[in-house]
């Protein structure tokens, strides 16, 4: 394993220095001040990389170079944005870049109705409660097709939780569902979601994919040429939200891209917690499925708190559904598989995903999942597992 950390670039509270003491060797970052569909220079690119690498560290995946809805959506439009993403590509390959990380999940990134769930130690996670996205969609958006997305027992769990919620309890599950994407602060208005969600009408699942496979087929023959990999991000939560496709929730979904795109540079992020977040998904088996495509790979627990409203929490990285144990273990099979093979950088960067807020973190603004501590302590223990499993192997 790369053991990696997140960093949102200069203004992020945790910095470069916190990022070092806590054990990571590579920084998974973006240029997050460029706004999604703009050009990013070899310069800006090489002036965030000097950024890590004063910092004794290496820059080695991006999360995320986004990709513009004109493009999710098969607008014409999308040509130029096709270019300018190429374009981005290769200046970032020029400055050593190997992965890209990206996701295509239209309008949102991940979702959670709550961004403070105390768990019993008093540390709190995000939560993503199926009854607060159906009042959400019911009484904020007021969204019209619901009986066809929602059962009626989902519904009226839904409305009960509404009735129980006084107007700061509902301006907090609005703003939870509606907060900009990571690395940014700007939440959306409902009015600019909903419109946002229109721009959709009438694009499907099928059509979805079949944007995804257009973008897919322009961009991996250039990743192959520059040596770069494209490691699609799963949806989050794995399922359809707010009437909005979804193509990426299990790892069938995957297979499908696959078998449209097989070029080597159609890769995965691989989520543990993201897939996790469904009850028939495996994650363990949803990696060794894939493991050859994964260039990166992020690490993280989760736990279901009702499995028929689709209701979990995060939890602490070595206690909650995803065995973290055999995760490790089939990380480090891939590892040596890929050794064996005589790649030149066998080892696969993994980041702990979000972790949960501690007392010291709630004193900082990071960025919603992205505390400090919680993160820490979970890079420590997924190197202690790895460092076990090399103990284990040895002597046996
Ligand atoms: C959540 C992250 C995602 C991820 C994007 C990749 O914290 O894992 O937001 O960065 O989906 O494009």
């Amino acid at each position: 394993m790369i053991p990696s950390f997140r960093w949102f670039g200069p203004t992020d509270v945790v910095t470069l220095q916190h990022i070092r003491q806590a054990g990571a060797r590579s920084v998974v970052t973006a240029l997050h001040d460029h706004s999604c569909g703009s050009l990013w220079s070899r310069e800006a690119i090489a002036n965030h990389r000097q950024l890590v690498e004063n910092a004794d560290m290496k820059w080695h995946v991006v999360e995320s170079l986004p990709i513009h809805e004109s493009i999710k959506q098969g607008k014409p439009e999308s040509e130029r944005y096709l270019e300018i993403y190429a374009e981005s590509m290769r200046n970032l390959a020029a400055e050593g870049i190997d992965v890209i990380c990206y996701n295509f999940m239209p309008v949102t990134d991940w979702t959670r109705t709550e961004l403070a769930h105390p768990l019993s130690d008093t540390s709190t996670v995000l939560l993503c409660d199926g009854a607060g996205l159906a009042a959400f969609e019911r009484h904020v958006l007021d969204l019209g097709d619901l009986e066809t997305r929602y059962s009626a027992d989902e519904l009226l769990a839904g409305d009960q939780l509404w009735e129980t919620l006084d107007d700061a309890a509902k301006d907090r599950l609005t703003s939870a569902i509606l907060l900009g994407l990571p690395g940014t602060v700007d939440n959306l208005s409902p009015t600019e979601f909903k419109s946002m969600l229109a721009d959709y009408d009438g694009i499907d699942a099928a059509t979805l994919r079949s944007n995804l496979v257009r973008f897919l087929e322009y961009v991996t023959p250039i990743a192959e040429e520059i040596g770069i990999t494209m490691a699609i991000h799963p949806d989050d939560p794995p399922r359809p939200l707010f009437g909005l496709p979804r193509v990426l929730s299990t790892g069938d979904d995957f297979q499908k891209i696959v078998d449209a795109v097989p070029s080597k540079a159609n890769g995965l992020t691989f989520c543990s917690g993201s897939f996790g977040g469904r009850l028939e998904n495996n994650p363990v088996e949803i990696f060794e499925r894939f493991a050859e495509r994964i260039p990166f790979a992020h690490f993280r627990n989760v736990q279901f708190l009702n499995e028929d409203t689709n209701t979990f929490c995060e939890s602490p990285h070595l206690d909650g559904r995803v065995d973290m144990i055999a995760l490790v273990e089939a990380l480090r099979n891939e590892e040596q598989r890929r050794e064996e093979e005589g790649h030149s950088c066998p080892l696969i960067p993994v980041r702990p995903d979000h972790g949960r807020e501690l007392i010291d973190d709630s004193t900082k603004q990071s960025y919603a999942g992205y505390s400090y501590q919680g993160r820490a302590i979970a890079l420590a223990e997924l190197l202690a597992i790895e460092k076990t499993l090399n103990r284990t192997s040895l002597k046996g």
